[in-house]
């Protein structure tokens, strides 16, 4: 009796079978992009909320931002860490969230909440060249693109998907729409993105060329 209600549950899940979706990101070179963001957003069903359980982690560590692009759900908080022996001061202008941390070293006195999707950009009031993106989005299906230019988003329930891929350098994300099957992993598929220049200060090593800073 147990097993055929196991069984029963089992089948019920059935179309509820998660896959993951996997996605190829090139520039105009099909050289591999890194730090870009893919975000799935539900055209069947609203986005089911699941924010971060705990903070996610944005350090300053040789006076830079660690890591340079963080993707989080809306509803998720975020622990600024300074692991410099300089002080930091982190803010943000940016309309999905506006906030500053004043002049501290250590840990920030408590994590910061970001409820609302949109691109938050990072700075420090001391040192100009210091500079994060945090992508808030409203959906638990996101991936952040690694050196290798893949980005896979892990258990997305089948159904109809408005796939957004952002990068710093992209002057507005880009959409596709995508379907996601059931029993199919979907992808990779390979997008080619059209970069701007990067932004970023470079750090100025004497002789060497530098780096960024
Ligand atoms: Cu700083």
């Amino acid at each position: 009796m147990l097993r055929l209600a196991l069984l029963a549950g089992l089948l019920a899940l059935r179309p509820l079978l998660a896959e993951s979706a996997s996605f190829q990101l090139v520039d105009a070179k099909q050289q591999p992009i890194a730090d870009a963001v893919v975000s799935l957003i539900p055209l069947d069903a609203p986005a089911p909320a699941a924010p971060a359980a705990s903070p996610v982690v944005i350090a300053q560590a040789k006076e830079q931002f660690l890591p340079y692009v963080t993707v989080i759900q809306a509803g998720s908080a975020i622990d600024f860490p300074n692991r410099d022996t300089v002080k930091h001061h982190v803010y943000s202008t940016s309309k999905a969230k506006r906030f500053e941390l004043p002049l501290y070293a250590g840990e920030a006195r408590e994590p910061v909440r970001f409820e609302q999707p949109g691109v938050v950009t990072l700075g420090c009031n001391i040192h100009d060249w210091m500079l994060a993106y945090v992508v808030v989005v409203g959906t638990p299906w996101f991936a952040k693109s690694g050196a290798d230019g893949a980005a896979s988003v892990a258990a997305v329930p089948p159904g109809r998907y408005r796939a957004e891929i952002w990068h710093p350098r992209l002057p507005a994300a880009i959409t596709r729409e995508l379907t996601v099957a059931a029993g199919a992993a979907a992808g990779p598929s390979t997008h080619v993105l059209e970069l701007g220049r990067d932004r970023r200060i470079r750090r100025g090593v004497e002789g060497k060329g530098g780096g960024y800073k």
